[in-house]
């Protein structure tokens, strides 16, 4: 018998060792300094050596008949047909050739949105977009759909430091007293972080803040988004009513006096035209406690209890992702900062908001402030792009204007999609609308090292290794370690790494030497490992050369000394630490969003109702609020298909949380399979039957395999369970265009038919 060894590696759910036994990965354990390691990487051995691995080259059989634009409506029905690399690549690069001659780089989209894998040189998309800069040029994406109402509102609210570092957990744990947490503080979504965790940072201080005696707050449908030990209260709102509870906090303040009006005045503008607002002067609406509690279903007399509370008490005002991933999610980031403005303390320790405490993993990490490596992927010489969650629009509406963040912009017309790194048929909202979308473009070249649904819905899919196959380094902004990710195995089948199919194709196109810039792989991690050490260095913090760390497996950052309290010089001196704002203060009301006359993000926060929630007309057909929030099980789709994700699923089916109250009405047990529905589409999942969600609403994460049981089709039942298939496909507003996945109404009912089998794990059929 042969021992085992270990490779050292790390992914987006933690750093961990790969156990190897006759040249094959058989397990894995976690980076020995984790105390808190995630269950996710237990899925990696499976899902290295899964069925769905795409083998070989692939293109869509009538693509490659009938060229360029051949029966775009077949795309995720037809078979494909296996070619050689040689024959592949050549015909990626004419086709790109082609395309650019006759449309120009517009007219090519490779935005590529999506998490891809931990390792920082492989770095799919990045890679992608370098080459595809260096080839002219493109359309782009920006902002993310994690964060994109957040990404437009932040920087006219308070800088782009909106986007944190938030107070670091430190100095809470040391001078908090109440945290009150709208969206939770979930444990599900701390496992995870981009470039890979070296320790789960939140999983390890929150007992302590426990310890110290915080008492939190959980504003949430679901209890379990904070920690049992946590022993929170539990605030079940009815979803996306968050503004209107902060509004009656506010109010509150006011009308006690409590609202600090020194710091409205030396550190904000504009507190003057918000309260008018809030006090109904100019809508005639009063935003008390018992209109707050019409909208959101909480009693007055806590939302006053608590208002009074947080004005005695050191508070942090947490607000999660998700509440901006829902209609009009910009108002909710823009109302937590101008709540906890009126508090008067933000800058000093114990205090102020963070967007995202327990949406990652490493916020609230103390940490010194150094950048990590990071592949760069220069400029795009085409300048075009769009907003990330508007990719349907894109290609149902060339050259149709739209509003966004105060531009004037319009849709290029779009014949050639690349996406390397994102699965789009996960992401994305309302998949129906994006199916008929996808038909659009002559050609969608899809790098995957699985069959996903976005690979089934290409015409050319190239198969690319998995982070075991090659070397890297593993590194985020968030985290104290930077991880050396060596090879374990050979790639499999016929699987190549994104740089190098990039380089294939820069060689075709004659622009090699500039994409390779004369580097091999282990050059390339060198050099982003260089690049990073020197800026380090600047900072006053030495590490290891490249050798040693290679050697040694990870280098660690030091603890910083003192907490870091997020607007501290702001506080301490705001003309020198002005903000990045039009005034250098914080803003509660902006002329400039004013200026842009938006109904739907006007120039100070505000309640402006969802088109789909409990308390609209929709809900009298679609009585039940879907959270399609992030799953405990994967990343996303990542992993679906291995141990940890397959062991939650309910007769295949993935798993959907309801209330006893809900079920009971519907007559539908635990176990059962449910069909999900609403005008957008519907899908089979497994129930659930809980008392941790809230009545009225229920939860299906996202991540489940899009296994429509007619592929190709537009309103065919998915039977695995994609919550994205009952998704809206509308902006959060004109400002972020964000996604608003978080604001969808749906009914349930027990599935009687023949239950149809999965099919998505397997290969496709090909000729
Ligand atoms: N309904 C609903 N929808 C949502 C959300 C929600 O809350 N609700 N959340 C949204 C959010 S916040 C996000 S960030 C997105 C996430 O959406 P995505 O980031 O698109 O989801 P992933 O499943 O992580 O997709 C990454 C893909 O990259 C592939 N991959 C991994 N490594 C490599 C590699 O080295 N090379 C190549 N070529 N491919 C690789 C993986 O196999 C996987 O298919 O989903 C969004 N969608
Ligand atoms: N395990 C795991 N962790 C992840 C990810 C993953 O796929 N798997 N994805 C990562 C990514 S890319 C991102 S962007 C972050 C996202 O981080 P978040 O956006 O914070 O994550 P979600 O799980 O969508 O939502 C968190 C909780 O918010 C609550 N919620 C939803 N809508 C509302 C509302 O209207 N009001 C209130 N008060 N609460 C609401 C839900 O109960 C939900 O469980 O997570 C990251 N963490
Ligand atoms: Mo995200």
């Amino acid at each position: 018998m042969t021992a085992s060894v270990y490779k050292k590696h790390s992914a987006h759910w933690g750093a961990f060792e790969a156990e190897m036994k006759d040249g094959k990965v058989i397990g894995v354990r976690p980076f020995a300094k984790d105390e808190h390691p995630s269950a996710i990487v237990e899925s990696m051995p499976e899902a290295l050596y899964a069925e769905s691995r795409v083998q070989q080259p692939m293109v869509r059989k009538n693509w490659l008949d009938g060229g360029p634009g051949s029966t775009t409506e077949r795309r995720g029905a037809e078979p494909f047909v296996p070619v050689s690399w040689d024959d592949a690549l050549k015909l990626v690069a004419d086709e790109l050739q082609r395309v650019k001659n006759t449309y120009g780089n517009e007219a090519i989209f490779g935005g590529s949105y999506g998490w891809s894998s931990a390792g920082r040189f492989h770095h799919a998309k990045t890679q992608l977009k370098r080459f595809l800069n260096l080839f002219g040029g493109f359309t782009d994406q920006v902002y993310s759909y994690s964060n994109a109402a957040g990404h437009a509102i932040l920087p006219h609210v308070v800088g782009h430091g909106g986007y944190g570092p938030f107070s670091s957990w430190d100095g809470i744990a040391e001078h908090g007293e109440l945290f009150v947490a709208f969206g939770g503080i979930g444990l599900k979504n701390t496992q995870v972080e981009p470039g890979g965790a070296g320790e789960h940072a939140t999983h390890k201080w929150l007992p302590i803040l426990k310890g110290k005696g915080i008492r939190f707050i959980n504003i949430s449908p679901c209890i379990d988004d904070t920690a049992d030990y946590l022993d929170a209260e539990w605030w079940a709102a009815r979803p996306n009513s968050d503004v209107a509870i902060m509004l009656g906090l506010a109010h509150t303040l006011v009308k006690n006096d409590l609202h600090d009006i020194q710091f409205l005045s030396k550190y904000c503008v504009g507190f003057d035209k918000f309260l008018p607002y809030l006090l109904g002067k100019t809508d005639g609406q009063a935003k008390t406690p018992e209109w707050a509690a019409k909208l959101s279903e909480v009693p007055a007399e806590d939302i006053r209890n608590l208002a009074l509370e947080m004005a005695k008490k050191n508070t942090v005002i947490g607000c999660a992702y998700s509440l901006q991933r829902a209609d009009h999610g910009e108002q909710t980031y823009w109302m937590t900062i101008t709540l906890s403005a009126m508090l008067g303390r933000i800058g000093t320790p114990g205090n102020g908001f963070g967007c995202g405490y327990g949406s990652m993993n490493g916020y609230g990490n103390p940490r010194l402030d150094v950048s990590p490596p990071n592949m760069i992927a220069g400029e795009n010489p085409a300048r075009s792009f769009i907003p990330v969650a508007r990719i349907a629009d894109l290609l149902l509406k060339p050259g149709e204007p739209y509003q966004f963040n105060g531009m004037d912009r319009y849709y290029p017309d779009t014949h050639l999609i690349y996406w390397c790194g994102g699965n789009p048929f996960h992401h994305h909202q309302d998949l129906n609308r994006l199916v008929e979308a996808w038909r659009k473009p002559d050609t969608i070249i899809v790098h995957e090292p699985w069959w996903t649904a976005t690979a089934r819905h290409a015409d050319i899919v190239l198969p690319a290794t998995t982070t075991m196959e090659r070397n890297d380094v593993g590194a985020s902004g968030r985290d104290r370690f930077w991880m050396v990710m060596e090879k374990a195995i050979e790639p499999l089948h016929q699987a190549r790494n994104d740089f190098d199919i990039f380089s294939g194709l820069a060689a075709h196109l004659g622009f090699r030497k500039t994409f390779t810039e004369g580097r091999n792989e282990r050059e390339w991690i060198r050099h982003i490992y260089d690049v990073a050490r020197k800026q380090a260095a600047k900072k006053k913090v030495e590490l290891p050369a490249f050798e040693q760390f290679w050697e040694n497996g990870y280098v660690e950052t030091p603890e910083p000394d003192e907490p870091f309290v997020m607007l501290s010089e702001f506080r301490m001196d705001p003309e020198r630490y002005k903000l990045n704002t039009p005034s250098g203060k914080i803003e509660i009301f902006s002329e400039k969003i004013d200026s842009f006359g938006y109904d739907d993000c006007p120039g100070h926060p505000t309640w402006l109702e969802p088109k789909e929630w409990l308390g609209s007309r929709v809900a009298e057909r679609f009585p039940l609020h879907l959270i399609s929030n992030q799953p405990r099980t994967r990343l996303h789709a990542q992993m679906d298909h291995s141990k940890i994700s397959r062991e939650s699923k309910i007769q295949g089916r993935e798993p959907v949380r309801l209330n006893e109250v809900d079920a009971r009405a519907r007559c539908i047990a635990d176990g059962d399979v449910v069909k999900v529905y609403n005008d957008r589409g519907a899908l089979l999942a497994g129930a659930v039957i809980v008392d941790s969600m809230r009545p009225g609403v229920i939860e299906l994460s996202t991540g489940a395999w899009y296994d429509p049981l007619e592929p190709g089709q537009i309103g065919a039942l998915d039977v695995h369970g994609n919550p994205n298939v009952l998704t809206p496909d509308h902006g959060t507003s004109k400002l972020g265009q964000g996604p608003s996945a978080h604001s969808t109404l749906v009914e349930v009912e027990k599935f009687k038919g023949e239950l149809p089998e999965i099919k998505i794990f397997r290969q496709p059929p090909r000729v």
